[in-house]
């Protein structure tokens, strides 16, 4: 049967392993190339008759060139049995990289393992390189570059929310968006190039000014992609929450109430916590790395002294800070003034940054008394439009939580609320997404050129300098899904892939 091979088919025919390597079930190996199924046939036999081999060729007409899986015997040149296998046969182009596919599963022991390798690498095969296939896809027209490095996360990514982000990469949300832009550009360098090439009584005055409008549209639009990166970093990584406060606030016992184990250490002595902890946490879906810090006074302890400093570096790096109020033994007509001057203290000592988020939380609910729990609110928002004047007091979310450690249910919903807030729709929808430092260099450079280009229209510069300046900016963007001539930048790429991929 004749198949279409892609432009890779003049490269040699490459296998890995695509499992883990340790003992298991079942050891997966994949190997790609051209003809392959030819050169395999020698070695698979059937089950029935161990000394008849499988007719591949004849089972690929049969199903009409789709992929095909079977059982059979796997022996080596010496005829000597490697394994009784699970084989699947996925013919090009229809494949993963555009090549025959084959993919055989044998026993998941090493030494089988090994046998098996020692047979491929015996008949003119070789050991592929890390992310190979994945290169051969992406040659072979089967993905592009972004939808590549989808792949790359979606098998490295840590977290659920790394993994929506990847899939909408895979399935070329990114790509489809870079490529409207593009399309944009080429539309602008369009009528450069006319006016270039042609006079006006042929393609009407030449008045650069006109695409200004279209250039500050791409320039958003890109600005928007660009700030996916950093927002997309927080869904991948999981949205930093600290748990800040005075010491005794609680903080710990928040830490392990929202973990659900006893991660930290909890006593009654203030300044139990010396050092920073990280734990990831997942609520409703969305990930979080969750950080319990030391309470945070002055203190002539050099170890204590040591733990606030790291508090109040914590306090500058979080997405959310939870700042714990404790009003155990508190009356009642002082809760303003202790709020207040907590979160006075607290803001003049952290250096904070206005992206960041402060939810007011009250701790140990179970102490105090139904008068303050009701009431908190109404104290809270009193207080809160003195901080609105506090450097980064506008960082306060106007919401005030009451919580103990029995119950932290609302805690949880708020923190889901401010997850939503910094990430936006990122994790609701399929929207595009950045999801490596190359593609956020390309879409700056493309940013940088159409600022330029914008220079040069009110300069009124020749429409050769613009048009070479939006040229570039529109092939910065076609390298975030591929067309790249540089072999050693493919190369970097795909040396961050798992062998097997
Ligand atoms: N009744 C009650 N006690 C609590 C609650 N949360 C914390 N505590 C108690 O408050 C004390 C201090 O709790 P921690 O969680 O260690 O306080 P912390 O803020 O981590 O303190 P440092 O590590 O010293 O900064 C402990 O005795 C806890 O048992 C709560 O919701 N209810
Ligand atoms: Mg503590």
């Amino acid at each position: 049967m004749k198949r279409k091979y892609g432009l890779s088919s003049n490269f040699d025919s490459i296998f890995a392993l695509a499992s883990t390597s340790q003992r298991s079930a079942i050891h997966l190996h994949r190997v790609s190339g051209r003809n392959l199924f030819e050169i395999i046939s020698k070695y698979v036999y059937k089950p029935s008759n161990q000394n008849e081999n499988l007719n591949i060729d004849l089972l690929l007409q049969k199903s009409n060139g789709k992929a095909i899986s079977h059982y059979v015997y796997l022996k080596d040149q010496n005829l000597n049995l490697i394994d009784d296998v699970m084989i699947t046969f996925f013919p090009a182009p229809k494949s993963y990289t555009g090549e025959d596919i084959i993919e055989i599963g044998v026993h998941g022991n090493p030494l089988i393992s090994a046998k098996l390798q020692s047979l491929l690498r015996s008949i003119g095969m070789r050991d592929a390189e890390p992310g190979e296939f994945t290169q051969r896809a992406v040659l072979n027209g089967k993905m592009d570059l972004a939808q590549a490095e989808g792949i790359n996360q979606l098998i490295h990514t840590e977290t659920l929310g790394g993994i929506q982000l990847a899939r909408n990469t895979v399935e070329g949300v990114l790509s489809k968006e870079t490529e409207l832009i593009r399309d944009q550009l080429i539309s602008m360098l369009s009528y450069l190039e006319a006016h270039i090439d042609f006079a006006p009584d042929e393609v009407g005055d030449y008045n650069p000014s006109s695409l200004l409008p279209q250039m500050e549209e791409a320039k958003s639009k890109l600005e928007a992609l660009l700030n996916t990166y950093s927002t997309g970093l927080k869904v991948r990584e999981g949205v930093k929450v600290a748990l800040l406060g005075k010491p005794n606030a609680g903080k710990s016992s928040l830490y392990n109430a929202l973990l659900r184990y006893e991660r930290a250490i909890v006593t009654n002595i203030p300044g139990t916590t010396r050092d920073v902890l990280e734990d990831r946490l997942v609520i409703q879906n969305k990930d979080f790395v969750l950080i319990d810090t030391a309470g945070i006074r002055n203190t002539t302890d050099t170890v204590e002294k040591i733990g606030v400093e790291r508090s109040l570096k914590t306090a500058s790096i979080a997405d959310i800070i939870c700042f714990i109020i404790n009003l155990e033994n508190i009356e009642y007509e002082k809760i303003s003034d202790v709020i207040k001057f907590e979160i006075k203290a607290f803001l003049s000592e952290a250096k904070l940054s206005k992206d960041q988020k402060i939810l007011i939380v009250i701790s140990k609910k179970d102490l105090l008394n139904e008068k303050i729990i009701k009431n908190i609110e109404n104290i809270f928002k009193s207080c809160i439009s003195e901080f609105r004047t506090e450097p980064f007091g506008f960082c306060l979310d106007s919401n005030i939580v009451v919580t103990s450690t029995e119950n932290t249910d609302l805690l949880s919903k708020h923190l889901v609320i401010l997850h939503e807030e910094l990430t936006g729709m990122l994790t609701k929808n399929e929207n595009p997404a950045l999801i490596s430092m190359r593609q956020k260099n390309k879409v700056e450079i493309a940013i940088k050129c159409i600022d330029d280009a914008v220079n040069l229209i009110k300069q009124r510069d020749f429409p050769e300098k613009i048009s070479s300046i939006i040229n570039h900016a529109r092939q910065s963007l076609q390298e975030i899904v591929g067309e790249i001539h540089l072999d050693n930048v493919l190369e970097k790429i795909f040396s961050t892939f798992c062998i097997g991929k």
